[in-house]
C-alpha cells in the first residue's frame, strides 16, 4: 500500500457525507465541507495517477474560479491558468473576434482539469481526511435512518454508513443508478458527430481559443501552453481513433481553420489522442432520499459549450450551503429544494450549449434550410451587440 494518509485503517465505518467520486465535484464538495468542520469519505473507483493524467476539459468559467478560490484551492489555476477574454470564429475565409469582457467585465481561465484534479487531491491529502482511491462503490442504500454504500477494494467488501451519500460519480457511475427507475426520469438528445480530440507540441493556432465551423465539420483549437494545443475535430459518431492517421488529423484540421487572414496551422508531435460522443443527458431528479446527484453523475452536455465542469461546479456550491445549513442549523430547506435549484441552472447550461453545438456543427442530416440559418445567426451575432452580450455572459459563465 501507499504511505500517504489514504491507508484502508484510517477509513471510518460511519462518516457524516459519503462521497462517491475523485472529479472535480467530490473533491471540491469534500474540501468545502472540511472547511466547515463536517466530515467526508471520498471514494474513487480509478488509481490517483488515472485521475490525474486523465484529459478534459479546459474551459472554467468564472463562477467556477471563483468558488474554488474562495475556498483556498485556486493558488495554481490563478498562476498558471491562461486568462481569455473571449474566442475567434473563423469561416468563410476571415476571423472574428467576440470580446466578452466589455460585455461582462469578466473572463474564462484556460486551465486543464487534469491540474485542478492534482490541486484537489493535494488539498484533500493535506486535511487528513480519507480519500481511497481503486475503491469502487458498488451498491448505494439511500433509505431509511442512514445511508449505506458498499465498496470494494483490494482488501475485499466493506460498508460505510453516512448521514448522506453524494454521486459525485460521473456517467457510468453508480449514483444515478441508485434512484429507482419509476422515480428517475431521463432526457437524452444524441447527435450523430464525437469530438476526436488531440494534445500536441504546436504552438495554438490563435491567440485564445478558437471556433470554425466549415461544410466538412466544426473544429476547435484551444490551448495548454505556449507551444502545447488541444483541439478537437467533428468527426462521425461512431468513429474509432485508429480511423485516423496523424496526418490526416492534421490536414483536416489545417483545411478547417484556413483562411485568407490567417498563417497556416503549426503541426507538432501529438502526444495523446482521446474521442467523446456527443450528447446531452439530465437526470429529472438529481435527489432521492439522502443521496444527491451532482456533476456528470446527474447531466452532460455535448463539449461545445464549454460547460460540463462548470455545471459540476454550480451543483456542488448549491449542495454545499444545503448541507452548511443542515450541520450548523438543521435547516433542510436547501436540502429539500437542491434537486430543483440546481436543475434550474443545468438547464441554463444545456440550453447554451445546445444553442453553440447547433450553431457551429455540418450534421450529415443537415438541411440547405439549416444551413443558411446557421448563417443568418453567425452573421447577426457580429451585426448585433445584444446577441454578443448575449453569448459573452453565457460563455464567462452566469452567476450561480
Ligand atoms: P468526473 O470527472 O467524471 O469524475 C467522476 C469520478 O467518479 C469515479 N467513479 C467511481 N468511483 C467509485 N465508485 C464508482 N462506482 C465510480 N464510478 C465512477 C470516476 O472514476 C471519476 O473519477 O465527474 P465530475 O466530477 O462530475 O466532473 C465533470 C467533468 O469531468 C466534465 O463535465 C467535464 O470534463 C466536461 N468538459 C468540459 N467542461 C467544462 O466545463 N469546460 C470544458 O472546457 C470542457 N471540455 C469536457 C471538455 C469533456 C470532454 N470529454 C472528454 C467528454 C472536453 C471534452 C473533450
Ligand atoms: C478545451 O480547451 O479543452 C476546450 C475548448 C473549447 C471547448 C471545449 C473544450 O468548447
Amino acid at each position: 500500500m501507499t504511505s500517504d494518509p489514504t491507508l484502508d485503517d484510517r477509513v471510518p465505518s460511519r462518516t457524516q457525507v459519503a462521497i462517491v467520486g475523485a472529479g472535480p465535484a467530490g473533491l471540491t464538495l469534500g474540501h468545502l465541507l472540511h472547511l466547515q468542520g463536517i466530515g467526508s469519505v471520498i471514494l474513487e473507483r480509478s488509481s490517483r495517477e488515472h485521475v490525474e493524467q486523465r484529459l478534459r476539459a479546459g474551459i472554467i468559467e468564472q463562477p467556477s474560479v471563483d468558488l474554488l478560490v474562495s475556498a483556498g484551492l485556486g493558488d495554481r489555476l490563478l498562476r498558471a491558468g491562461m486568462v481569455h477574454s473571449g474566442f475567434y470564429l473563423r469561416y468563410d475565409d476571415s476571423t472574428h473576434y467576440l470580446d466578452f469582457h466589455p460585455h461582462t467585465g469578466q473572463h474564462a481561465t484556460v486551465y486543464g482539469q487534469h491540474e485542478l484534479v492534482k490541486d484537489l487531491i493535494a488539498a484533500r491529502i493535506g486535511t487528513r481526511r480519507p480519500l481511497l482511491f481503486d475503491t469502487e462503490v458498488t451498491a448505494i442504500s439511500p433509505t431509511g435512518p442512514t445511508a449505506s454504500v458498499r465498496y470494494r477494494t483490494a482488501a475485499g467488501e466493506h460498508t460505510l454508513e453516512a448521514d448522506f451519500v453524494v454521486g459525485a460519480d460521473g456517467f457510468h457511475g453508480a449514483g444515478r443508478a441508485a434512484i429507482p427507475a419509476e422515480v428517475r426520469g431521463e432526457l437524452i438528445r444524441e447527435y450523430p458527430v464525437a469530438w476526436l480530440g488531440i494534445l500536441a507540441e504546436s504552438t495554438p493556432a490563435a491567440p485564445e481559443g478558437m471556433y470554425c465551423p466549415h461544410p466538412n465539420g466544426l473544429s476547435v483549437h484551444s490551448m495548454r501552453g505556449p507551444k502545447l494545443s488541444r483541439q478537437y475535430l467533428q468527426v462521425p459518431a461512431g468513429t474509432e481513433l485508429g480511423d485516423w492517421s496523424d496526418e490526416q488529423i492534421w490536414d483536416e484540421l489545417s483545411l478547417r481553420c484556413s483562411a485568407a487572414d490567417a498563417a497556416p496551422l503549426e503541426t507538432g508531435p501529438i502526444i495523446e489522442r482521446s474521442l467523446a460522443p456527443l450528447r446531452s443527458y439530465v437526470s429529472s431528479t438529481m435527489q432521492y432520499d439522502r443521496l444527491f446527484l451532482a456533476g456528470d453523475a446527474a447531466h452532460i452536455v455535448p463539449p461545445t459549450g464549454a460547460r460540463g465542469l462548470n455545471s459540476a461546479a454550480s451543483d456542488i456550491y448549491y449542495l454545499y450551503h444545503a448541507l452548511v445549513a443542515h450541520y450548523q442549523r438543521g435547516d433542510d430547506r436547501g436540502l429539500d429544494g437542491y434537486s430543483a435549484k440546481a436543475l434550474a441552472r443545468v438547464w441554463k447550461a444545456q440550453r447554451f450549449s445546445w444553442w453553440m453545438t447547433t450553431l457551429l456543427h455540418t450534421f450529415p442530416d443537415s438541411l440547405d434550410y439549416d444551413r443558411q440559418l446557421q448563417q443568418t445567426e453567425l452573421d447577426y451575432l457580429f451585426s448585433s451587440e445584444a446577441a454578443q452580450r448575449s453569448l459573452a455572459e453565457n460563455y464567462v459563465g452566469l452567476p450561480f
